[in-house]
């Protein structure tokens, strides 16, 4: 087992962990790398926003992505932390780099996940991997422990105050901000989320650069529906979930319904 016993008790509690496990350094170097080239290869996109980062063709949201992305995505020591908070058949599809620029990094209001995807029933587990330090002087992952506890979506509305990373954000009603809890990561450290976890994050306005990538794993006892969310930009750009690719990277489609032949180049 990937996760301690305690690691695992600490996600059902409260949402989320910090494993032990943490990416060797040369690795995170490389991806410092990847990172500096996503943004360059994407003049047009904010980099909180590049979505289908592990895609290397562009993706139907227009992102070049990165295939170093795709095979982190797929390495044995992760998905076993995965396996052991959502079961042993994983669905990879998606993977998005929210990196804040030092000094005008975007904010990220409070939000539960499952307000933007079309799987069913909702589960994701979000890997998310701290590629340079993330502290609360640059704008760290926020979570409101044990938000998530009642597994269910809380109404969220549409913020439309300017230079936000997403735009739909819960309803005050929902929100126990007093609660909140900063998830600190080194370069190379990662958490885990549970797709009903409350969180966000403060804007970026330190010298220091915040990259984090998130990589979304649902249990193949879900499926992806493709025809649930029509194409927008409700996100505060554009999803299109239409064409997403599936990888079904352990075990067997238990739903039998997900399609692994779409959107494959
Ligand atoms: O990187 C951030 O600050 C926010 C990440 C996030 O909202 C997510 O992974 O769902």
């Amino acid at each position: 087992m990937a996760l301690s016993e305690a690691e695992k008790a600490r996600y059902y509690k409260e949402g989320y962990v910090v494993p032990d496990y943490r990416l060797p350094e040369a690795q995170v170097a490389s991806l410092r790398d990847t990172v500096n080239y996503l943004i360059e290869a994407n003049p047009g996109v904010r980099p909180e926003q590049l979505v289908n980062a592990h895609l290397a063709s562009p993706s139907a949201e227009g992102v070049r992505g990165a295939a170093e992305l795709l095979e982190l995505a797929k390495e044995p020591e992760i998905l076993d932390l995965v396996e052991d908070v959502i079961g042993q058949d994983i669905i990879l599809w998606g993977c998005q780099l929210f990196c804040k620029p030092a000094g005008d990094g975007m904010e990220v209001p409070w939000h539960q996940d499952g307000q933007y995807w079309p799987i069913r029933p909702l589960a994701t587990c979000t890997v998310w991997i701290a590629i340079d330090d993330s502290l609360v002087s640059n704008g760290c992952l926020r979570v409101v422990p044990g938000s998530h506890s009642d597994q269910q979506l809380h109404s969220h509305y549409t913020d439309d105050r300017e230079r936000l990373t997403l735009t739909q954000a819960i309803e005050p009603q929902h929100l126990d901000e007093e609660a909140f809890a900063d998830v600190e990561l080194r370069a190379g450290q990662m958490s885990l989320h549970d797709v009903y976890l409350v969180h966000g994050s403060n804007v970026n306005t330190s010298v220091n650069r915040r990259a984090g990538l998130a990589i979304r794993y649902m249990p193949a006892s879900s499926e992806f529906n493709r025809d649930l969310i029509e194409p927008s930009d409700k996100s505060g750009y554009k999803v299109d979930f239409s064409r997403r690719p599936l990888w079904l990277l352990r075990g067997q489609d238990s739903s039998g319904k997900n399609d692994f032949s779409i959107g494959h180049a």
